[in-house]
């Protein structure tokens, strides 16, 4: 732990999640993948925490993962490409790349487990390790399947031939603003809509990976648009600008299929278009904000070793991912 005594430098990417949401902190199986916007942190020891940033907010991250893993106070440097409140994850982004910067000796698993609890403690909101996971861990090319109960996950194979595109709904939010906790507290409760969408939601992931890993992309598509529904109807997550948005996206040229992204009321909206098909995607969306994103390596990812020493990628089955509901 030598580098707390030194200058040091971190980096993290975002993360969309291509299926599996709102059902993480129940111990569910998740899709997330890294994408190629960053933030760079660059930190030295100081008397007290200060952090500089053009995003205002970040202290208190930096503040509980210092707690998290016991770290001297630093003075932090912030510059970030990940667009706040837009749904594809600066908080994970800021902590994870502060965690890798000041503690490159942790395995991916260690910190992110230690970035989703600064996290909650920075914010209050019951997050699960989704986002912190994809930020640490997630790998080019790929995306990434968690089973968020035991932390097992297995790389699964991206399409060259789609592109990920993230719309902006204009909806900024900040989760701790939102029901996430009450959603939360609802689907541990067993509430049968809830339960409903979580149990559907697993089913949907299982689904999109055989489609993935047999090439049926066709088959993404209406996936997507059935986790939407699930997202709006069942688990009530989305907003009325945010399903005018995936609608729209539904009809676009070259669009498989959108939804709804991350913890909802807000934020964005995941789609996934053509290979080539971007401009007149882009056009038909009109004045909605599109980014374009490919997948990207997290800083814990390690290209040589595909195979976690901590976590067995074993092959994650039907049997993974299983709910946790109350007796
Ligand atoms: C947010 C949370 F941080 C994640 O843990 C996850 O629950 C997501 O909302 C919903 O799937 O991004």
């Amino acid at each position: 732990m030598s580098l707390l005594s030194a200058e040091w430098t971190g980096r993290a990417p975002g993360r969309v999640n291509l299926i599996g949401e709102h059902v993480d902190y129940l111990g569910g199986i998740v899709l997330p993948a890294a994408v190629d916007r960053f933030t760079t942190v660059r930190g030295r020891p100081a008397p007290q925490w200060c952090l500089e940033s053009a995003v205002p907010g970040g202290l208190p991250y930096a503040k509980a993962l210092g707690d998290e893993l016991e770290a001297a106070p630093q003075c932090l440097e912030v510059s970030s490409e990940v667009p706040p409140g837009s749904g594809i994850s600066s908080s994970a982004a800021l902590l994870v790349a502060i965690a890798a910067g000041l503690r490159p000796d942790l395995s991916g698993e260690e910190a992110a487990l230690a970035c989703q609890r600064a996290e909650q403690r920075a914010t209050g909101v019951q997050v699960g390790v989704m986002d912190q996971f994809a930020a640490a861990l997630g790998r080019c090319g790929h995306a990434l399947l968690l089973d968020s109960a035991s932390l097992r996950y297995r790389l699964v194979p991206f399409p060259e031939e789609l592109v990920i595109a993230v719309l902006d709904s204009g909806v900024q939010r900040s989760l701790a603003d939102t029901p996430y906790n009450q959603r939360r507290a609802e689907a541990e409760a067993g509430m049968p809509k809830r339960r409903r969408h979580v149990e559907s939601e697993i089913d949907r992931v299982h689904q999109f990976v055989a489609a993935l890993e047999s090439a049926e992309v066709g088959r993404l598509g209406a996936l997507l648009k059935a986790s939407h529904l699930s997202l709006r109807d069942d688990f009530e997550v989305s907003t009325p600008e945010v399903d005018a948005i995936v609608e729209r996206a539904w009809d676009a040229p070259g669009c498989l299929g959108a939804r709804l992204m991350g913890g909802g009321f807000g934020g964005s909206i995941l789609a996934l278009v053509e290979a080539g098909s971007e401009s007149p995607f882009r056009e038909a969306m009109g004045g909605i904000p599109v980014m374009l994103c490919q997948t990207a390596d997290g800083p814990f990812s390690s290209t040589e070793e595909p195979l976690s020493p901590r976590a067995p990628q074993e092959l994650l089955g039907p049997e993974d991912g299983s709910p946790r509901w109350p007796r």
